[in-house]
């Protein structure tokens, strides 16, 4: 039987608590919801658009899935509700969040999911983890690839592959 899979890729940020075993645990829950294929290395970004919280660790993670958008969705929903996330503050602190970034080429308009994720190619601490495993991965809206738009962005929003990388 032949089954249709899509590549997707996932943003995972933490800024709250054992923020290294946040990732950890999302990775291995997204394990649901197809095959991780990829994941980049692990970030410490500089809080960007809400300045004022502690730095994050962030990841991008490739899975292969057999799920549609929605129903993708339901499934990293339902990660960061178990993973106790609390909705306190838009933007501000989390303990989880998993953000789609692109799904194949598909691109998604809708009330609470939007894939391109309307933010990725203004956010380093997407693009460089992204551009790290998967650099030629294309932006259907945009054309371009994540190295060709983390290349364009403006300097700002510090970066850095977290000592000893993925732990
Ligand atoms: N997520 C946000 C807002 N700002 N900044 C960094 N560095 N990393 C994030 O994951 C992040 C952010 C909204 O989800
Ligand atoms: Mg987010
Ligand atoms: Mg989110």
């Amino acid at each position: 039987m032949v089954t249709m899979s899509e590549l997707v890729y996932l943003s995972l940020g933490s800024n709250v608590g054992d923020r290294s075993a946040r990732l950890q645990e999302a990775i291995k829950g997204l394990g649901e919801a197809g095959n991780v294929v990829a994941v980049s290395g692990f970030y410490e970004t500089e809080p960007v658009e809400l300045r004022d919280q502690p730095w994050f660790l962030n990841c991008v993670v490739a899975v292969e899935t057999g799920l549609s958008p929605a129903a993708l969705l339901t499934k990293v929903l339902a990660i960061e509700q178990k993973m106790g996330r609390l909705r306190v503050k838009d933007k501000g602190p989390r303990s989880i969040d998993i953000d789609i970034l692109l799904f194949g080429d598909v691109v998604v308009d809708e009330q609470g999911l939007k894939i391109p994720h309307p933010a990725m190619h203004e956010r380093r601490f997407v693009l460089e983890p992204l551009a790290e495993i998967a650099p030629e991965a294309t932006h259907p809206e945009l054309g371009k690839t994540a190295r060709e738009l983390l290349a364009a962005m403006p300097v700002g929003q510090i970066v850095k592959l977290s000592s000893g990388g993925r732990r």
